[in-house]
């Protein structure tokens, strides 16, 4: 089953959006694998934003994921990666279309309030260094859902 890393990141946490980021994806369909809130360190950020390393607003994007708490997250179930991404909306909250996350609730670039993984490879990377221990699966009665799955 497909997976992706999703994290609330510290504006998100701050203005008491968890609930709703959590809310959509399970409404969606979607099978939370793992949750974790926690203080992420400097190097640890640097780590999960090493390719954007190079960019100008990689010290002022590290200082912001630096601010609080962040909640991660793992996803699972059918294109989740993409489909994640497009819940989420675009980087930039301004070209977010109205019913995506950063669409609803956010307006600044530097502040958008989630993160999702751009490609499986990523997401399995990143499911690695956000929870080095491992994440268990577990079953669900997937016909509550109607989901069905391959
Ligand atoms: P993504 O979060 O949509 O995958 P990335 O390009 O991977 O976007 O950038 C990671 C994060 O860096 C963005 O979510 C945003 O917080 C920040 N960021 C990206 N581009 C800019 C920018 O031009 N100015 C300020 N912050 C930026
Ligand atoms: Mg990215």
């Amino acid at each position: 089953m497909e997976r992706t890393y999703i994290m609330v990141k510290p504006d998100g946490v701050q203005r008491g959006l968890v609930g709703e980021i959590i809310k959509r994806f399970e409404q969606r369909g979607y099978q939370l694998m793992a949750l974790e809130l926690l203080h992420p360190t400097k190097e640890h950020l640097e780590e999960h934003y090493k390719d954007l390393a190079g960019k100008p607003f990689f010290p002022g994007l590290i200082e912001y994921m630096l601010s609080g708490p962040v909640v991660g997250m793992v996803w699972a179930g059918k294109e989740v990666v993409k489909i994640g991404r497009k819940m989420l909306g675009e980087t930039n909250p301004l070209a977010s279309l109205p019913g995506s996350i950063r669409g609803d609730f956010a307006i600044d670039v530097g502040r958008n309030i989630c993160h999702g993984s751009d490609a499986v490879e990523s997401a399995e990377r990143e499911i690695a260094l956000w929870f080095p221990r491992g994440v268990p699966e577990y079953k669900r009665d997937i016909s509550v859902h109607g989901l069905i799955y391959e």
